[in-house]
């Protein structure tokens, strides 16, 4: 099933129906028995004849009061691109070791507030000439740390910021308009299959630009690993949103610019779309 937020209510999409759930974003999504217990819910309930229409006209990015967190260097692909870029300063080796290393990275992405959802602007920052959207899994967890589901990140990135200085990466990842996420949190019944694929599309002035895909099996470590290093000594009250990493980068060349749109899409989950201001 697939839950939307919209601005008349948090909206289930489940097989062909579309249905109305009781309580507030936060509430419902922080359930560890959110599968079984949304589907009780809506057993005795009758369909929105226009739930379609709810949802793509009134859609807000998935989220109440979650903060999102990011895991870096996840893929192997990501691990290359920042190595290289960061050489010249000596900072190659960190990214090589934290991909070997027990210990992931884990970083703060974004703040509820600052996230945009789909069909919303994302940025670029001024101070920098070379930016990438980050297509990423995002996992929906709960103040248990349970995962009960997916959506779709862009973990927008300032390559030359984070390459100048590995300290730099917080200025380089959280800016205005750095996260996005959306459509809808899917709740699957059990978890994704590793060839769960996912695609990064760029398209500039009606053309596609770049294009590249990956699958979650690509990923080096475990979904509960990542979570369970996110939840060692900090607590979530509501739960919260976690990106996975890339394995999708656009050669060294490639710079977004204003007005470019970034789709990414997850099977099952749908796709993401926004354009960059
Ligand atoms: O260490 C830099 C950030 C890595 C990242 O965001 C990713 O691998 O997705
Ligand atoms: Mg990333």
């Amino acid at each position: 099933m697939k839950l939307y937020n919209t601005t008349k209510g948090v909206i289930i999409e489940q097989g062909n129906g579309f249905y109305l759930a009781e309580g507030d974003w936060d509430t419902i999504i922080n359930n560890d028995n959110i599968y079984e217990d949304t589907l009780t819910l809506i057993s005795v309930q009758t369909p929105l004849p226009d739930g379609r229409e709810r949802i793509q006209n009134e859609l807000l990015p998935p989220i109440g009061n979650q903060e999102i967190w990011a895991s870096g260097v996840t893929y192997f692909r990501s691990r290359e691109a920042r190595m290289e870029e960061s050489k010249d300063v000596g900072g190659g080796d960190f990214y090589d070791r934290v991909y070997y290393a027990e210990r992931p990275e884990l970083f703060f992405k974004s703040p509820a507030y600052r996230a945009v959802g789909h069909g919303q602007k994302v940025r670029i920052r001024r101070d920098s000439k070379w930016n990438v959207p980050e297509p990423e899994l995002t996992l929906a967890i709960t103040s248990s740390g349970k995962i009960i589901g997916y959506t779709i990140g862009n973990d927008m990135s300032s390559r030359d910021i984070e390459g100048e200085n590995p300290l730099y990466l917080p200025q380089a990842k959280s800016y205005d308009g750095a996260a996005a996420i959306g459509p809808c949190v899917f709740i699957p019944r059990g978890p994704l299959p590793k060839d769960t694929g996912i695609r990064l599309e760029i398209i500039r002035d009606g053309a596609l630009l770049f294009s590249g895909e990956t699958d979650i099996g690509q990923i080096k470590r475990e979904f509960s690993e990542l979570a369970g290093y996110l939840f060692r000594e900090t607590s979530f009250k509501y739960g919260c949103l976690l990106m996975t990493g890339t394995g999708v980068v656009p050669p060294d060349d490639f710079t977004l610019d204003h007005g470019d749109e970034i789709r990414i899409s997850i099977s099952q989950i749908g796709t993401l779309v926004n354009i960059v201001e």
